[in-house]
């Protein structure tokens, strides 16, 4: 039976040692509660590092530590105090984490740690290949693992792998800047399915892919060598259900069940019932923010006075990472506001801050949420944000109201909070007293529609969002491949090819018989091309023509003295057996003149793109332009030509990299229906790579051997995946 493996860097249980035994437990964490549907005993495993060192764990202990995570699903990679300094407080905390987070300025580009991370990756990848049939499904998690899909895909290259990142993809601009930029992304294609919490991470991953692999991109569909990747956005949701339960809980409490926090809570809110409290829970971590929203707490006290004595922030900042350099300084940072704000505003019944840092027992959170009036986070960036989601599912009563980080991925979801820029002190003064003062009918509206949206995409929609949408691009692919020329597919083919009497060839020129080049005049034709083409052209039986879009003068110099037959300008010209080129088609070129200016004015404004002009057409090459910016520019110029050809029967077509305009009864379709009318064929053949020749695939008979070069959507039969292939294909006829 196919199972599920799921890769994190920790496991979703934490071991205990006590009295030499070993006990797991499971963790409470978002991601282990909201796998727990996905990862139902039996048909499951969990992969991970166990949170102790190699040093950490006596000999003894080892098999102890196994067996206790067997029961749990889990089975763990063992890491020593090197390799976690390394991958995990190095390359994954110091350098992907600040980078991803837009903290150029605390990125460490360390040679040694990239390579420890690439050694740690190889060791999760490892642990996966041990325990992974070919049906099983991976599933990787996060920035500390970006590599093992690829380093995966490598030994099994059927297995299915979907990936997700729990934090921020980070526009190109930033990921650029660090040396491992390609192999990062190479690691992540591994994947079939990529997920981002948000429609901007996934845009600024694409965009990365395009400028620094220059791989095409069409949706969110990537196309590499052999496969299509798929990017898509699953925003994760949380347990609803366990924090609506757990407040709920709460409200049944008798008072001796009451925790000591609650009641000093409550006793406040006795003695001063007008007092708001805000709450703010987070890691301590430079991207929460604290520090400015402390700052931001002080201008609010300044601004609106009238709100001293009135008000308290309550701080909760659970430690974490405190290896790494920069959050010892950020401690000692907050540490130090919190005692100057409090120094200064502080009278002999109120305190305006209470800070605690620590990690607080879930009960002790659930009454932070029910008891807060405001729930005030303010990240400079964060992934998602939880928290935001976990404080208005525990409103019961509706009431509470979110001020909330515009830089959060949670703000995309929850609109009907206070929206703020956490650089904006003015803005968030002005949101803390609009909060305050928001009648209770506000907030309910507000928290009901919130309320419903987290009830229904819940962690476990998530999860099975997720997992389904990776099982369809599995399907996809096994369907798509099915229209992969085989070794069996081509014998088929090759057998109908020589037991045919007269066969009929359409060969594609650019991105089918010869590979792409920057300039196209220097894509000429190899040795070996001409060797198969001549060939082809004086086998018995065999009518070849080549069929392009390129210009006339080009294929007379390249081709003309072969002999071979040719159309080209789509369609315009035809050349037989070494003839001159005469004109298959009535076309005019009339209307060039009023077409060149606006073409012109793209190349002005659009670096390293450039005209081709032929005979009867006129083409904008954009290949060499930034992919992005030409993407951009080509769907700018087809807007503008469209709207200025109207009347003219021309046509723009959009070809690989290029535009071109031309008469619209002049293609690849109706020249080689022209061809087959002449004679009688009993073997039909065209392949090519490009929207234009589309066109074939589609006019002609659906007898005709029909191939597309790429994976790109196609209405050809079959497809090979490049130009070496079709090489190989069009040697098997010459063998037969
Ligand atoms: C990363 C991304 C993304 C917090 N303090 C205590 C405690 N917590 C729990 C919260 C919440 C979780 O920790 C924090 O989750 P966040 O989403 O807010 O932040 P990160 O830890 O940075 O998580 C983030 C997330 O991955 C998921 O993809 O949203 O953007 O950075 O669940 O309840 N739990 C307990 N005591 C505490 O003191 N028990």
């Amino acid at each position: 039976m196919s199972k599920t493996i799921i890769i994190s860097n920790r496991l979703p249980v934490q071991l205990q040692i006590s009295n030499g035994g070993i006990t797991a437990v499971p963790s409470v964490g978002g991601l282990a509660t909201g796998m727990k549907s996905v990862h139902s005993s039996g048909d499951s495993l969990w992969i991970g590092w166990s949170g102790l060192t190699d040093e950490e764990i006596p000999d003894e202990l080892s098999g102890k530590i196994d067996e206790a995570l067997a029961k749990h699903g889990s089975s763990k990679v063992r890491l020593t105090a090197d390799e976690v300094d390394g991958f995990y407080y190095g390359f994954s905390n110091r350098t992907i984490w600040p980078l991803f987070h837009y903290f150029l300025e605390y990125s460490e580009f360390e040679l040694d740690s990239w390579n420890t991370y690439k050694a740690v990756n190889q060791k999760f990848a490892d642990a996966i290949l041990e325990k992974a049939g070919d049906e099983d499904t991976i599933w990787v998690h996060d920035y500390q693992l970006m590599l093992v899909p690829q380093m995966v895909r490598e030994k099994r290259p059927n297995i299915s792998i979907g990936f997700f990142l729990h934090i921020p993809f980070p526009s190109f601009e930033i990921f650029r800047t660090m040396p491992w930029r390609e192999e990062v992304l190479r690691g992540l294609l591994g994947s079939d399915l990529i997920g981002f919490h948000i429609y901007d991470y996934e845009r600024h991953f694409l965009s990365s892919v395009r400028r620094l692999l220059g791989l095409d991109v069409s949706f969110n569909d990537i196309y590499l060598d052999n496969r299509v990747i798929k990017v898509d956005s699953f925003p994760m949701g949380i347990d609803y259900k366990k924090f609506r339960g757990a407040a709920e809980e709460h409200e049944k409490r008798t008072p001796d069940e009451v925790s000591e926090l609650q009641k000093r809570l409550n006793s406040h809110k006795v003695s001063d019932p007008d007092n708001k409290f805000l709450l703010s829970i987070d890691r301590l971590d430079y991207s929460k923010g604290i520090a400015k929203r402390l700052n931001a707490f002080e201008y609010f006290l300044n601004k609106y006075p009238q709100y001293k004595e009135k008000v308290r922030l309550i701080i909760l900042a659970v430690p974490s990472r405190s290896n790494v350099p920069q959050y010892q300084l950020l401690k000692r940072e907050i540490d130090e506001l919190v005692g100057r704000i409090n120094g200064e505003f502080s009278t002999v019944s109120w305190t305006p801050i209470w800070y605690f840092y620590r990690s607080m027992p879930f009960d002790n959170l659930i009454d932070l949420y029910t008891s807060s009036d405001i729930a005030w986070l303010t990240p400079l960036r964060d992934g998602m944000n939880l928290v935001a989601k976990e404080y208005i599912a525990t409103r019961t009563d509706k009431t509470g109201v979110l001020i909330l980080s515009e830089m959060a991925g949670s703000a995309n979801e929850m609109n009907e909070s206070l929206l703020i820029n956490p650089n904006n002190f003015e803005q968030i003064a002005d949101a803390i007293n609009e909060a305050i003062n928001m009648p209770i009918e506000e907030q309910q509206a507000k928290n009901e529609q919130l309320q419903k949206r987290l009830e229904r995409y819940n962690v476990e929609k998530w999860a099975n969002d997720f997992m389904t949408s990776l099982k369809e691009q599995r399907d996809r692919e096994a369907a798509n491949v099915s229209a992969r020329i085989t070794e069996d597919r081509l014998a088929t083919i090759v057998q109908e090819y020589s037991k045919a009497k007269k066969r009929l060839l359409f060969l594609d020129y650019d991105g089918t018989l010869a590979g792409f080049h920057n300039d196209p005049q220097k894509a000429g034709p190899d040795e070996e091309l001409y060797e198969l083409l001549d060939t082809l052209h004086n086998q018995e039986g065999t009518e070849l023509f080549l069929i392009s879009g390129r210009d006339k003068d080009t294929f007379t110099k390249w081709f003309l003295p072969k002999g071979y037959n040719m159309i080209v300008e789509h369609g315009v010209w035809i050349s037989r057996k070494g003839e001159p080129f005469k004109l298959l088609e009535n076309v005019k070129n009339d209307w060039m003149e009023k077409i060149r200016p606006v073409l012109e004015s793209f190349v002005d404004r659009t670096p390293g793109s450039f005209i081709e002009e032929k005979n009867y057409s006129l083409a904008w090459h954009y290949r060499k332009t930034d992919p992005d910016f030409g993407n951009l520019r080509a769907t700018e110029l087809s807007t503008v030509l469209t709207s200025l050809i109207g009347t003219d029967d021309l046509s723009v077509l959009n070809g690989n990299k290029v535009m071109e305009v031309k008469s619209s009864n002049v293609n690849k379709g109706r020249a080689s229906m022209r061809m087959l009318g002449e004679a009688d064929y009993n073997f039909v053949f065209a392949i090519g790579d490009d929207w234009t020749d589309e066109f074939m695939f589609q006019e002609l008979p659906d007898s005709t051997v029909t191939v597309k070069v790429g994976r790109q959507k196609t209405s050809a039969k079959y497809f090979v995946e490049d130009t070496k292939k079709v090489r190989t294909l069009l040697k098997a006829f010459i063998k037969s």
